[in-house]
């Protein structure tokens, strides 16, 4: 992409309603535009951000074995009239009427539809195990919408749901989300820390929240420091074994890590004072065990092996797509903008032509771009005719992790200058190396 032909509408003044900086740089990014309280319209930049996490999400869950589908945002009130959540929901729940009066509603979330799709079609526990997962907007008429895509009331959310005839399997589905969601969150850059919570609204026992350590988190957290040292990193594992899925559960939430809502100070007590934290993190995704509170209350069952009809065993797992693009900014930035991790980076390098309009200059940044996008990574080229540090600002702020440099001076040595976002360091060379280096590093990190 040229940056002349692109539309992204970089502020240069420090939005005054901005409280964290991962709002304050999406909007002087030109990555969102807030439409109405905690809704926004996804700006190119942002769009692009967003749609690479969604990328991600989608193909962990299908290495999984989840299997993607997209139900509607508006609702007809009547299943969760069924479930008795219609009631129970309350006022975050955007209720509306239709032209025949009859009640929608604006998805918060969607166990009822899923439970009516699976108790129209599925009949038999041969059909089972079944995963069903959506990316869809979501929408909660939050009391307090703040900090941008962080709290919103209209966000984008993978909903996840699986369908299983005994606990154990169904617990098997939970190990599975557990896994699909570590690898997750790694792909992007993060550390989300599996943290025992409660399960509010959606209900049931068993339920894990996800999350990303950060001083401007919304929740109050608790755990055992050496949690932190734990990585997924790049170990395969069958999603079908039961026992390599609870391997890695255990491993990740042996050690004490607990949200406030679940925090019991006598067993932390117990964690060796030296590794005890007391900090602040952000949720960016949720898994649940509910067993059969929806598909008794519906009716969705299947035929067991003896014949006999049975409520299958369900639970629900969720990831804060839109909400995760302010989360990785608050893990992964410094004072001059925003840091992103390669995995989700909305172009692969800058280029900064230093001298636009000088011949050699145009034609060395030209002949970068075309070897890139043959190389299927995509370059945005600053090609305005504007001055060195402007361009080096906006390149900073909008945070490509690398930036190739090409001005007069080192097109005489034969070199450009490639610049590392995260730790600033530049190296000269030719042309031609500085390509393969990106092109290796974005190599490696290919799923
Ligand atoms: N049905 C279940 C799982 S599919 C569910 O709704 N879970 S949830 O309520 O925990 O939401 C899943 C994730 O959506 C949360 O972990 C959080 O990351 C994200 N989320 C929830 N509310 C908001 C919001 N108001 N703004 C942005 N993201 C949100």
């Amino acid at each position: 992409m040229r940056l002349s032909r692109y539309f992204m509408p970089v502020l240069r003044e420090t939005p005054a309603e901005a409280q964290i900086v991962s709002h304050r740089y999406m909007l002087r990014a030109g990555m969102i535009k807030q439409a109405a309280a905690g809704i926004y319209s996804w700006l190119p930049l942002g769009y692009r951000v967003l749609r690479n996490i969604e990328r991600i999400v989608h193909e962990e869950q299908q290495r999984a074995g989840h299997i993607p589908m997209l139900m509607p945002t508006l609702q007809s009130a009547d299943l969760w009239k069924e479930s008795g959540r219609y009631d129970a929901y309350g006022p975050e729940m955007l209720r509306i009427k239709d032209r025949q009066d009859r009640d929608m509603l604006y998805g918060p979330t969607n166990e009822e539809m899923i439970t009516d799709i699976f108790r129209s079609h599925v009949g038999s526990y041969k059909d089972l195990p079944m995963t069903l997962y959506h990316i869809q907007w979501k929408f909660r008429d939050e009391m307090r919408p703040r900090f941008g895509v962080m709290r919103g009331r209209e966000f984008l959310m993978k909903d996840g749901y699986n369908f299983d005839l005994t606990k154990e399997d169904a617990l098997h589905a939970y190990n599975r989300h557990l896994v699909s969601y570590l690898r997750s969150y790694e792909r992007m850059g993060l550390q989300a820390i599996p943290m025992r919570a409660d399960s509010g609204p959606i209900g049931g026992d068993d339920t894990h929240e996800f999350l990303v350590l950060a001083d401007t988190g919304e929740s109050e957290v608790f755990y055992d420091s050496d949690i932190t040292e734990l990585k997924f990193g790049d170990r395969t594992i069958d999603y079908d074994s039961v026992e390599q899925c609870q391997a890695v559960l255990e491993e990740f939430t042996s050690r004490y890590a607990r949200t406030d809502e679940t925090h019991d100070a006598a067993l932390f007590n117990e964690v060796p004072e030296a590794r005890r934290r007391v900090a602040r993190g952000i949720e960016v995704g949720q898994i649940f065990y509910f067993g059969t509170k929806y598909s008794a209350a519906m009716g969705a069952t299947v035929v067991d092996e003896t014949g006999a009809k049975v409520p299958v065993h369900m639970g629900s797992h969720g990831i804060g797509v839109s909400r995760l693009l302010g989360a990785i900014i608050e893990a992964s930035h410094d004072d001059k903008g925003i840091i992103w991790p390669e995995g989700v980076t909305p172009f692969h390098c800058g280029i900064v032509n230093l001298r636009q309009g000088d011949t050699e200059a145009d034609a060395a940044c030209q002949s970068l771009y075309d070897a890139l996008t043959a190389l299927g990574l995509e370059p945005l080229y600053d090609d305005r005719d504007e001055r060195a540090g402007a361009k080096f600002a906006t390149m900073d702020l909008i945070g490509l992790p690398w930036r190739i440099t090409v001005g007069p001076r080192g097109l005489k040595n034969g070199v450009v200058e490639l610049t590392s976002r995260r730790t600033g360091d530049s190296e000269e060379l030719p042309p031609a190396a500085a390509i393969a280096k990106i092109a290796a590093i974005y190599g490696a990190i290919a799923a």
